[in-house]
């Protein structure tokens, strides 16, 4: 497929995310206000999440690696839930990890609230139970924004920098989200020439990276992981006849390199790429370092999470 044939508004093509146009932003929407569903059906979202069922979905707009995204409540919203399968290398590895996605869920919530705290806009409205969360619909630029502060990974293959070389800055870099074509690493000009974005919105979405980086970077030294790198996707809101872009997607240990700073230990998706060991058992650390499980009492062997 050629990389300009993007699909009209308001449809989603596969391979490139899901790609709307929002037909308004969610102010108004509130928390226990009884919402509408597809054709007209009242539900009200609060009762919904509290008994963890999916009540505020309505149909599957799409369904990619690891989540799924329907239909939600109200206009401009979305439900994305969180599958529990892991996938790598473009999927040709596979495999279903118990706790993943509810620990994704939680992970994801709370790096993009503290993103929303410090004034950097995301898609993140709420979260609805252990695997759902409700989000702002947009319309998905067809790029992964990768931030390295760190050699890893495709830079250290790609180079020959040994992998745990700390780079002269953080790099930011593009790769086209096209999965039949291995999503490629792709230079400005192409974005730009391609109109997948404008050299404005590049500019915008390089400054959102870096603060994102800063942020992600601070947080995690915290809880004593070193940030190597992350992938973020960037989506566009219509405000009228203004754009804003905003973060979109997830983030979450399958889309950041997350290591001990003491051990080195990953705990991040490496661990299933390259066969290191429990993928969940690394997330569930990242969580409980973070907060977002409890730090005493027994820890069971899979995910207990916090409501
Ligand atoms: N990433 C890229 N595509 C999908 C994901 N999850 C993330 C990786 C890693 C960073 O982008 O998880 O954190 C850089 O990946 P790579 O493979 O280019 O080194």
């Amino acid at each position: 497929m050629f990389p300009t044939d993007m699909p009209p508004l308001g449809t989603y093509r596969k391979g490139v995310g899901a790609v709307y146009r929002s037909p308004m932003p969610y102010a108004g929407l509130r928390d226990c206000m009884p919402c509408r569903i597809g054709a007209g059906k009242r539900r009200n979202i609060l009762a919904s999440s509290q008994i963890g069922d999916p009540m505020a979905r309505g149909k599957m707009i799409y369904e990619g690696k690891a989540k799924i995204l329907y239909e939600g409540p109200e206009p401009g919203t979305l439900v994305q839930y969180f599958k529990d399968d892991a996938t790598a290398f473009n999927a040709e590895k596979k495999d279903v990890i118990d706790g993943k996605g509810a620990l994704n869920n939680r992970l994801s919530e709370y790096f993009m609230k503290g993103l929303m705290q410090i004034g950097i806009p995301t898609h993140f409205i709420k979260r609805l139970n252990m695997r759902e969360q409700l989000i702002r619909q947009v319309e998905i630029i067809p790029l992964e924004v990768i931030v390295r502060n760190t050699a890893a990974g495709s830079i250290s293959k790609r180079l020959g920098i040994e992998e745990g070389t700390q780079l002269p800055r953080p790099i930011v870099e593009f790769s086209y989200k096209d999965d039949a074509l291995g999503d490629p690493l792709v230079p400005e000009e192409y974005i730009i020439a391609f109109g997948w974005a404008s050299q404005q919105d590049l500019d915008d979405i390089i400054a959102l990276a870096l603060r994102v980086n800063d942020f992600l970077s601070g947080v995690m030294l915290g809880v004593g992981i070193k940030l190597v790198d992350f992938k973020i996707e960037i989506g566009r809101v219509w405000e009228g006849d203004f754009q804003r872009l905003i973060i979109a997607d997830e983030i979450s240990p399958d889309s950041c390199r997350l290591w001990d700073m003491e051990t080195g230990r990953k705990l991040d998706k490496d661990v299933f790429r390259r066969d290191l060991g429990d993928l969940a058992d690394a997330y569930t650390e990242v969580a409980r370092r973070l907060g977002v499980l409890p730090t005493n009492g027994p820890q069971p062997g899979k995910p207990t999470l916090v409501n």
